[in-house]
């Protein structure tokens, strides 16, 4: 039975109201993250790059993320859904979300405001259409002939299931050889479809693109990653999509030599801790719940497949959303990848796009979420900048929904997803004494806190109540005095 059953609307409400009102963003933090210490990603999913260039400016640079993860860039199918995106027709850079200049433009833009560029590149397949046609830029192609790029011979015909679909995802075979829903699926053996693959790639890089999400990375053998990896024209920081499943002989472990791999249990893990079980069980959470190494595992809450597939808490869940952002971004466990979604109501249903399926300008809060605004989450990517690198101590439960840790010397975090406040407690954080802005109800700029202030004493100590469902978060980034 769902724990959160009982929740009084008011609660969410109370909670929502004061965590998700948007804000203005305020300028870039006085303690800004040095240089290397911006590690948090965020993917904003089948934005356009005028306005990707445009957040970069705004809201990631001053609000310390790290990298921008953008949507796959190449010529594909012409139609409405998202998912047009995953099919690609050519390598011209020209799609629905822009021209090759403008993505060019962005990458700069970007840049300069201290945000690197990772781009989602699709290089286990081509298009998944049976009769061919036309592509976004106008490119003629079938479904195993793209002219000038690949023709018959550079395609695997697996010889299974009538259809040449992958059906078992227990056989390794079936899963590198066959077609994933009938995308004509790439000989990434051949060495002439691994020069093409590392062509494109090395032409984002001439662009100024720094990494790269593989998508589709357990559809290819870690080795032909290897292979492409290694024509690349210098060092790019890669980042693999290997869906773990239980028994499955294409494990996530097999592609860390190349570069990191998505934690796909955490997001799952972490819904099922807030929705049915407990916040306590998280005081060993990462590794020791056999996830992989730390330092290769990018997680996320949700990502724009498993959002719509369930089984994680996404922005549908409003402040327990939130919470969950906050606890991802406090704990040292892998990269974070902040989700940044457009809203929808059904599966396919494309961003908001003109009449010939351009993608139109981001308008947040008003058909996307822009997750990566609200004020807890923003406000967390600072927590995670200034804390990187300090160990988790000072743990603290009270064996079911209320957690509090600290990050050594830097900052503080306690978690009450109690369906009641908590109040009449100290909690001992061992952060210098002084003035610090709870980030979770305020945002910390020019010096000064938009919310409630915690005062830690020479001891260490802090006393406050914590609301229910609500959280309290301090780091030595927004401290006041
Ligand atoms: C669409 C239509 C299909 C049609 C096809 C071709 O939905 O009906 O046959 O077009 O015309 C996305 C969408 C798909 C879409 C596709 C191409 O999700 O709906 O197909 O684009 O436009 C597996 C893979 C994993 C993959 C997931 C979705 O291992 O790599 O399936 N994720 C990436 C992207 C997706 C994208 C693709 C790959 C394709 O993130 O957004 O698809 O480029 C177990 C296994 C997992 C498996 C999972 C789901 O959990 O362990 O490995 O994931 O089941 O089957
Ligand atoms: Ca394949």
């Amino acid at each position: 039975m769902h724990r959160r059953r009982c929740r009084a609307a008011a609660l969410v409400l109370g909670l929502a109201a004061s965590l998700l009102v948007p804000t203005t963003v305020a300028a870039p933090p006085a303690a800004a993250a040095t240089p290397g210490s911006k590690k948090v990603i965020v993917q904003l999913f089948e934005w356009n790059w005028t306005s990707v260039a445009n957040e970069c400016t705004s809201t990631l640079g001053p609000k310390g993320y790290g990298y921008v993860q953008v949507s796959p860039p190449q010529e594909h199918v012409n139609s409405s859904p998202w998912w047009v995106s995953y099919q690609p027709v050519s390598y011209r850079i020209e799609s629905r979300k822009g021209t090759r200049a403008q993505f060019q433009s962005m990458v700069n833009t970007c840049h300069n405001a201290g945000v690197k560029v990772i781009v989602d590149a699709v290089v286990n397949h081509m298009s998944g259409q049976e009769n061919g046609g036309t592509g976004w830029a106008g490119t003629s192609y079938g479904h195993y002939n793209y002219p000038g790029v690949y023709s018959s011979q550079d395609f695997h015909y697996c010889g299974r299931n009538g259809n040449n679909d992958i059906a078992n995802y227990n056989d390794r075979y079936e899963v590198q050889n066959c077609e994933l829903v009938n995308l004509a699926d790439l000989k990434t053996e051949s060495d002439y479809v691994r020069t093409r693959l590392a062509t494109y790639l090395n032409d984002l890089l001439s662009l100024g693109v720094d990494g790269f999400r593989l998508d589709g990375s357990k559809h290819m053998p870690a080795a032909d990653i290897a292979a492409i990896k290694a024509k690349l024209s210098r060092s790019a920081y890669l980042v693999q999509e290997v869906i773990y499943g239980a028994g499955e002989p294409v494990q996530p472990t097999e592609y860390t030599g190349n570069g990191d791999v998505h934690e796909f249990r955490y997001g799952k893990d972490l819904a099922r801790m807030f929705n049915n079980e407990r916040l306590a069980y998280l005081r060993n959470f990462g590794e020791s719940w056999g996830y992989l190494s730390s330092a290769k595992a990018v997680v996320f809450t949700d990502n724009h497949d498993t959002q719509r597939e369930g089984g994680v808490l996404t922005y549908r869940d409003r402040g327990e959303y939130a919470l969950a952002n906050a606890f991802m971004l406090a704990w040292p466990y892998g990269t974070p990848a902040v989700m940044s979604s457009f809203t929808y109501s059904g599966r396919d249903q494309g961003p908001p796009s003109d009449g010939s399926n351009k993608v139109t300008n981001t308008t947040c809060y008003s058909g996307w979420e822009c997750e990566h605004r609200w004020p807890v989450i923003a406000n967390m990517v600072g927590f995670r900048n200034a804390t990187e690198g300090a160990g988790v101590t000072n743990w603290y439960d009270n064996g079911y929904q209320h957690i509090a840790f600290s990050r050594a010397g830097k900052g503080y975090l306690t978690v009450n997803d109690e369906d009641s406040a908590i109040s009449g407690r100290s909690y001992y954080t061992g952060l210098p004494a002084g003035r610090y802005c709870d980030v979770i109800h305020g945002t910390f700029s020019n010096g000064s806190c938009s919310g409630p202030v915690i005062t830690v004493d020479s001891a260490g100590w802090f006393a406050a109540t914590v609301n229910a469902h609500d959280a309290i978060a301090i780091h030595v980034g927004a401290k006041l005095s």
